[in-house]
């Protein structure tokens, strides 16, 4: 048994045991309380999901096990002490709840490369479907189709016993992660590179990798990478894509099922969509206004776009969120990325420059609850920057990424052994009853 899996094993069991405890023992502890309007505006803030990954804070941000993104960027193993942490660092963290040495970083480094090799037919499915199919179309469907290889469907269907259930679990969740790539990667050549796959370099970390297979090999776009795969991972259980792959494993289908379900959540313009509208959408306002710097007159400009754009009943992507109350820790730290490794960008300019136009006319509408920028505000200048200005994947890459948080959560779903999940639901007239009307 590897390491990882006798930690699993040793703290798992110690856990197991406190969950059940808690269910058994204190299970008519009131939590929270709900209200009419939680119910009919999303449930936010209803308490109702056990996550240990990460927690978000409305005013401070996502912490990772406790850790802030600042504080990971210390603390976390990089490849040069300048550079960006490895994002196996952060999986480690979010599935042990220790922080990794290097070594242990270079462990899943070895073992995502000795894991990423992609069965055949998944490349078949992907290919069957056109060229002009939305990369997240692919993706989604890649996904599906290695589902055949899941070793928790099987050991399920051998009979298993469900204290572990885990085991396998653990095992597709280290074969997904190792394997998505080199699947992204694919869809990124064969929609934009006319088919001209390049195959992984064993010698490279996860995020490298997948910058190569992109076809992008220099040392800033490989920290660039680290980065964004480390920004994206996770973001607490309630967001769409995490809620979503918790909700369809509790019903035992296999990981791949669970977070290909993610997945088409993360798809929605909403949630991870956002990660390429933004470019989409300053292309457009930049087509409409013309090259422009932040000069007052040119604040106006943006300003007066953004609320025409408004006013069509559209959101403004990459600003506002259903937790945060202030500025996305995420978009800071991709901020100050560019202020580190690059000078004289447009794009870059335009983003920042909306920081400055877009939240006081957000402020202004008197109903957004946070008009500050989020993660996706940032991140499309930054990749388009190193070339890669395909936006109609971008969200490809989240994707990747938010892997490593809601399949690490995945395994304590079932180490923890949680049911599956039923919510009550009522008719509207049964709402109106509750009000008397
Ligand atoms: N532009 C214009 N209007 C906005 C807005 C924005 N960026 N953000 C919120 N609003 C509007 C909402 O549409 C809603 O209007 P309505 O009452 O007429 O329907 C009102 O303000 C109240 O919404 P609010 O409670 O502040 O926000 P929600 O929790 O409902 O939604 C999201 C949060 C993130 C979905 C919303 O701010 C939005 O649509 N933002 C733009 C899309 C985006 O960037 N999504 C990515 C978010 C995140 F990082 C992620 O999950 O990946």
């Amino acid at each position: 048994m590897d390491y990882i899996k006798e930690k699993l094993l040793k703290k798992g069991d110690q856990e197991r045991q406190i969950v059940k405890k808690l269910a058994k023992e204190y299970g008519d502890l009131q939590l929270d309380t709900v209200s009419m309007s939680q119910v009919l505006t999303g449930m936010k803030g209803v308490t109702s999901l056990l996550t240990v990954t990460s927690k978000l804070d409305p005013e401070n941000g996502i912490r990772f096990r406790g850790y802030s993104i600042p504080e990971l960027q210390e603390k976390l193993p990089k490849l040069n002490p300048e550079g960006e942490p490895l994002p196996e660092g952060l999986f480690y963290l979010m599935l042990l709840d220790e922080l990794p040495s290097i070594e242990d970083v270079q462990y899943l480094t070895n073992e995502w490369t000795k894991r990423n090799k992609v069965p055949g037919h998944v490349f078949d499915v992907i290919n069957a479907l056109p060229p002009t199919s939305k990369p997240m179309t692919q993706f989604s469907a890649g996904i599906m189709a290695m589902a055949t290889e899941s070793l928790f469907q099987k050991a399920y269907r051998e009979g298993v016993p469900k204290d572990e259930y885990w085991v396998t679990t653990y095992e597709d969740v280290m074969n997904l992660i190792a394997q998505l790539p080199t699947i992204a990667a694919y869809i990124y050549r064969r929609n934009f590179h006319g088919g001209d796959i390049i195959p992984p370099d064993p010698k490279l970390d996860w995020a490298a990798n997948f910058a190569h297979m992109m076809g992008y090999d220099s040392e800033e776009v490989y920290r660039l990478f680290r980065m964004y795969l480390f920004l994206h991972a996770d973001h607490e259980g309630g967001n769409v894509s995490a809620h979503t792959t918790h909700l369809v494993s509790s019903a035992l289908s296999n990981p791949f099922y669970a977070y290909a379900a993610g997945m088409t959540g993360l798809a929605g313009p909403l949630h991870g969509y956002a990660n390429q509208e933004v470019i989409r959408w300053i292309k457009g306002m930049l087509d409409e206004i013309g090259p422009c710097g932040c000069a007052d007159e040119e604040k106006e400009k943006i300003a007066n776009y953004v609320k025409n754009y408004i006013a069509e009943g559209k959101v403004i992507p990459g600003f506002g969120h259903a937790v945060l109350r202030v500025t996305d820790p995420r978009y800071t730290a991709q901020k100050k990325f560019a202020e580190k490794y690059i000078k004289d960008d447009h794009l870059i300019d335009v983003v920042n420059c909306m920081y400055e136009v877009v939240p006081p006319v957000l402020q202004s509408l008197g109903k957004v609850k946070n008009p500050w920028p989020n993660v996706d505000a940032y991140s499309g200048s930054l990749l388009t920057h190193y070339g890669i200005d395909e936006y109609f994947f971008y969200t490809v890459m989240f994707g990747v990424s938010r892997a490593l948080g809601v399949l690490a959560q995945l395994v304590w779903d079932r180490i923890y052994a949680l049911p599956i999940e039923r919510p009550k639901s009522q008719t509207l007239q049964w709402f109106k009853d509750q009000a008397g009307i």
